[in-house]
């Protein structure tokens, strides 16, 4: 009777569950996750695909699969939000969303993971789900999407070929059912509410693209660590992404620590936006393949052409970070990132684009096919132009510049002072915190 009430709660009143439960995070009910799980076999799901004997765990997925095999289907996790969020009240009428998760050859434990907690960590009933499958090159995945779909409200769909995380996503947004469209990538924890402070900031302002912070899942040993709060999305000349600190003069203006973070770009694996506000803008770019760039083309495009990025530090989310791609490139890892950022920069980046080519002059003279569909739509948008961007929010890019270089510099003398060591620190972290 008990377990009763609170599906009832969870499914009908959030602000009472939010107020009430906010710190809960350990594992539902037995009696709810049946309901919720349908016909779904757990264990015969799992042990489908488990690791032969002496097999390197971290072979095929990058990751310790023995470990996220041993962590099972759920867990508790830690509140890692900051005490304050936890009394930050929400409307009750938020509009659904469709999540929309893509994947290529996952480890079946961390994708279950994945969807088990957003499943339970789910406050309303009007939240759909979507889970969108990408590309399954081998043989033993098809089957994946069949089983996956027992769970309820769980629709997977199968790529004919491979597609790639963008064009995967773009199906997957086409056939989402509800109003706001939750991204989110394939070997994630979500950590207490979430989805409402991200759902709740579209709704006052369709033109917001919203991304919770990323929680740091441990690669080795699966443990889940609180990222800082007080950083934002940033990147170099070459289209590199990094996580930087907020400006002092931002950081020192937040009075409050539950107030969004304007972010010059977002990650690209986890974010929320309005579907009419997506298609509006142009979806993505379809002709960028596999992986890569698209999240530069994604915030180039939010900013220019009329929207903002923030980060929601009341919404937090766990994700495995990994030091290499799992899987392969049919054209090559760098080529494949040089072909999506050079349409980025081409497509967006006006006279500014040089800066790019002197930061990655391999780019020059590779192969990137016709963007003429891409400027004809920032024609039509009416966006402002790259100048604009660099003056209004992202300022600081030119710092960044002079910075890499006197890096690049002082790093023939051996780190003779701190703050070359500093420096030198903050482009580490960003390396192993890239999203892959
Ligand atoms: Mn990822």
């Amino acid at each position: 009777m008990f377990s009763m009430m609170l599906i009832k709660l969870r499914y009908s009143d959030e602000l009472f569950w939010t107020a009430s439960l906010a710190t809960v995070t350990h594992p539902p009910r037995a009696e709810q996750q049946l309901q919720l799980m349908g016909g779904f076999e757990e264990k015969a799901y799992l042990a489908g695909k488990q690791m032969k004997p002496g097999e390197d765990p971290y072979r095929e997925h990058a990751f310790n699969l023995q470990e996220s095999n041993r962590l099972g289907s759920e867990r508790a996790i830690r509140d890692t939000r900051h005490y304050r969020c936890a009394s930050v009240n929400y409307d009750a009428d938020l509009p659904p969303t469709s999540v929309i998760i893509t994947f290529h050859n996952e480890a079946r434990s961390t994708l279950l993971r994945t969807i088990k907690r957003w499943a339970h960590a789910r406050t309303r009933e009007r939240t759909h789900a979507r889970a969108h499958a990408r590309t399954h090159t081998d043989a033993r995945s098809p089957e994946d999407c069949q089983l996956l779909s027992q769970i309820q409200k769980v629709h997977c769909l199968r790529n004919g070929r491979r597609e790639g995380l963008i064009r995967s996503r773009v199906r997957g947004a086409n056939a989402a059912s509800a109003p706001v469209l939750t991204f989110l990538d394939s070997h994630c924890e979500v950590n207490a509410d979430w989805l409402q402070p991200m759902i709740q900031r579209v709704k006052e302002d369709h033109t917001r693209v919203v991304s919770p912070i990323i929680d740091v899942i441990s690669l080795d040993n699966f443990a889940y660590l609180a990222a800082s709060a007080d950083l934002r999305g940033g990147f170099d000349w070459s289209l590199h992404f990094k996580w930087e600190q907020i400006p002092i003069e931002q950081k020192m203006a937040r009075s409050d620590p539950t107030l969004p973070i304007r972010t010059p770009v977002i990650a690209g694996g986890i974010f929320v936006m309005e579907k009419n506000w997506f298609n509006h803008l142009g979806q993505y770019d379809t002709h960028m393949d596999i992986w890569g760039g698209e999240n530069f083309e994604l915030s180039f495009r939010v900013w220019m052409c009329g929207g903002s990025l923030e980060i929601l530090p009341c919404s937090r989310v766990g994700h495995v970070f990994r030091k290499r791609h799992p899987y392969d490139f049919p054209e090559g890892n760098a080529l494949t990132y040089i072909k999506n950022t050079r349409r980025a920069a081409e497509v967006w980046m006006d006279e500014y684009k040089q800066y790019y080519y002197s930061a990655r002059p391999s780019a020059q003279g590779k192969a990137y096919g016709s963007i003429a569909e891409r400027t004809a739509l920032r024609r039509k948008l009416n966006c402002k132009p790259f100048r604009w961007y660099m003056e209004n929010v992202y300022p600081e890019l030119r710092w960044a510049h002079a910075r890499t270089q006197v890096h690049a510099h002082r790093c023939t003398h051996k780190h003779k002072n701190t703050r070359t060591r500093t420096i030198k620190h903050m482009h580490t972290r960003a390396r192993t915190r890239t999203h892959i």
